[in-house]
């Protein structure tokens, strides 16, 4: 194998950073370092100088753990990203973390490292692409016209979530089509315990072909010019994605180490990294790269030079559509509406002014989707398989089809939806939500996390969120859920007890630029409440006083659907004698970040706290020292049946009171 200049200086950067931090994974850059040549240097389209432009190609190291690779890439071709910040992997605060996050380092897409993530976020990138291509193109603009590459390995391939994304998008391409999404798969035999004959022997090509994808197999990963003919073939098909399949040798260069699993994730050490510099010809100090070598290297030139095309070419645009463009930027700059707060304003004046009635929350969360879409074309619905049960439907929507649309049934692919999302919302220019049962956001929960993380606005709408469905039983009865989501830091939990705290949280979650949010909904139906004005005001503060007394003895806090219970108990209460406060709190995160004053507002200390709420308790004892739950499975039986059984009732909540009152008296 005869090494070129510009591929050993990505494997001298990688086994240089690796050695430096005395940490990371030189096998997959040293073994995928001809394949990113031909894409980084061949395809990609993308600006250096500026990497949030728009139409820029989307390239994903789903494989993260090889992060190293894409901080060589990003450093040769010229984004921000200094020497000095390479000499700083892995390292506290640096640009270069161990696995790449959307962020900390200009040019990252997506954050990865949990293995097929990316992979799933490409699916959602080249999606996103499609839907805004036939919302926003005209004849002779187009104005959305880019690619999505992305690297996988075994690990992302083994993963399940692979099967439900990239089956998914099979059926895709024969809808909308995903010609523009182009998979590496970097097929090197290795993974973490050795190699793979072991625990993966599935007929990848005939797994991707069946699924309706372009296979292009046996690529040699090394022979630059049959991987760019691969692209070349991959990039010609308009409708499907296309797998790559190329056969490599991880950690090539390193002659006492390529093709072992030994190089998948520890420093070469000092004798086989200079054996390794030997053999690839390359005879620099670590972290310096020849003049020449960085020209070859350099796209900043060319890729001002396209992206000042592009910048032309929206200019025409502009010129003939003027409120297209005008949409466009305000849309991928993931703006609301001008209007949306008079919006919103007037949706809650109207559900106060309505006729109260009992209604479930993910029916009430509908009625608010039906009044809210039609002025946000940018949100993007979809369900797991329970359209008919999450309600995440409304009047407007139409299934992805090639001609568009604003709705994915994503089938029941929990995971998968959550990480597509992820994707939808990376890409920008759409709000992605998306429906299941609370339950099974177990399944999601992932792809949940990396939302949370990568500070993503996406939006899971959670039904059936208690024993409140009933017969289904245990298995579908969520018990722990609503407190192990309210744990993932920057994930907003909304539990909403009435049509309006739904409207305030559904509005909450779509203002939320910075992070997603999660809609627990009830099935059943639930008793509407009572607010003034400031009432209604407050709601948006996460939690406020629903039913107040002059002197409380006592406060009851509740969320969804046990707001109602607590609001009788407090009367059943007064009845006696004993006045007692109720506090609404269907955010906890938004009612914990407020500010001290209007909490102590709120939960006066000194007064002693009884929360109900029918899940597990855990999470609630910062907030009072008797609460009323469930920490135990729940049965199959009607609900009211059950909402005795497991003690959540009125004689339960009221006897709550009163213990706590003569314990404290
Ligand atoms: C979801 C998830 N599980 C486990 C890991 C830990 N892990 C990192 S790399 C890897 C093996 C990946 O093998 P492969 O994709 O073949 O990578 P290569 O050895 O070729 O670099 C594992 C298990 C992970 N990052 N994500």
């Amino acid at each position: 194998m005869r090494f070129t200049a510009e591929t050993s200086a990505i494997r001298a950067l990688a086994v240089d950073a690796v050695e430096r931090a005395g940490s990371g994974h030189p096998g997959m850059p040293l073994g995928m370092a001809e394949i990113a040549d031909v894409v980084w240097r061949r395809h990609l389209r993308h600006d250096p100088a500026v990497p949030d432009w728009t139409d820029r190609d989307r390239f994903v190291l789903s494989n993260g753990h090889g992060s190293m690779l894409l901080y060589a890439l990003l450093h040769l071709t010229g984004y921000d990203l200094t020497v000095d910040d390479l000499k700083a992997f892995r390292q506290l605060g640096s640009r270069t973390p161990g696995h790449p996050e959307r962020g900390v380092t200009p040019g990252v897409e997506t954050t990865t490292g949990p293995l097929a993530q990316g992979l799933a976020n490409a699916v959602g990138m080249a999606l996103a692409e499609r839907l805004l291509a036939i919302e926003f193109n005209r004849p002779g603009h187009e104005v959305v016209d880019h690619r999505t590459f992305v690297f996988v390995g075994d690990g992302c391939l083994m993963e399940g979530l692979s099967h439900e994304v990239c089956s998914l998008a099979g059926t895709l391409a024969r809808g909308i089509g995903l010609g523009k999404l182009v998979v590496f798969y970097d097929d090197n035999g290795i993974s973490i315990d050795g190699p793979v004959e072991g625990w993966f022997t599935d007929d990848t090509p005939a797994r991707f072909e069946a699924y309706g994808w372009q296979v292009i197999p046996a690529v040699d990963g090394h022979d630059t010019e049959a991987i760019d003919h691969a692209v070349e073939q991959a990039l010609a098909d308009p409708t499907r994605p296309t797998l790559i399949c190329c056969r490599t040798v991880i950690g090539l260069g390193s002659p006492g180490k390529a093709g072992s699993h030994d190089v998948h994730g520890a420093p070469l050490g000092p004798s086989e990294l200079q054996a390794t510099r030997d053999n690839l010809g390359w005879p620099h100090p670590p972290f310096e790269i020849p003049g020449e070598v960085r020209e070859a290297w350099d796209h900043r030139a060319e890729g001002a030079r396209v992206h000042a095309r592009w910048e032309e070419s929206f200019e025409c645009y502009r010129s003939a559509f003027p409120d297209l463009a005008a949409e466009y930027e305000r849309r991928t700059a993931g703006h609301l509406p001008h209007d949306w707060r008079q919006l919103v304003e007037k949706l809650l004046d109207r559900i106060r002014a309505s006729e109260p009635a009992s209604v479930a929350t993910r029916r009430a969360s509908q009625l608010v989707i039906e009044e809210l879409a039609p002025e946000l074309p940018e949100l993007f619905g979809g369900s797991a398989d329970l359209t008919g049960s999450n309600l995440t439907n409304w009047s407007g929507s139409t299934p992805v089809t090639a001609d568009g649309g604003n709705y994915l049934s994503y089938g029941v692919r929990e995971f998968g939806m959550a990480a597509l999302m992820n994707g939808l919302a990376l890409h920008g220019g759409l709000i992605p939500y998306g429906g299941t049962f609370l339950m099974f956001s177990e399944y999601a929960r992932n792809g949940i996390r990396m939302a949370a993380l990568m500070g993503l606005r996406s939006i899971l709408v959670l039904t059936h969120d208690s024993i409140g469905l009933g017969e289904d039983g245990p298995t579908h009865q969520p018990v722990e859920q609503t407190a192990t989501l309210r744990l993932m830091p920057n994930l907003h939990v909304w539990r909403p007890c009435d049509l309006l705290e739904t409207a305030v949280a559904w509005t909450a979650a779509i203002e939320r630029a910075g992070g997603p949010t999660a809609l627990a909904l009830s099935r059943q139906n639930l008793v509407p409440q009572d607010r003034s004005p400031s009432q209604v005001d407050q709601v948006a503060r996460g939690g406020y006083v629903l039913r107040d007394v002059a002197q409380p003895a006592a406060v009851i806090i509740a969320t969804g659907s046990e707001v109602e219970l607590a609001m009788r108990a407090a009367a059943e209460l007064a009845g006696d004698g004993v006045p007692v406060r109720v506090v609404s709190m269907p955010c906890v995160e938004v009612f914990d970040s407020q500010p001290a004053d209007y909490r102590e507002e709120v939960l006066p200390a000194g007064v002693p706290r009884v929360v109900v709420e029918a899940g597990a308790t855990g999470g609630w004892y910062r907030h009072a020292t008797v609460v009323v739950g469930i920490d135990q499975f729940g049965e199959s039986a009607p609900a009211a049946a059950l909402f005795e059984h497991f003690g959540l009732d009125l004689d339960a909540v009221v006897g709550a009171v009163r213990g706590l009152l003569a314990t404290s008296a």
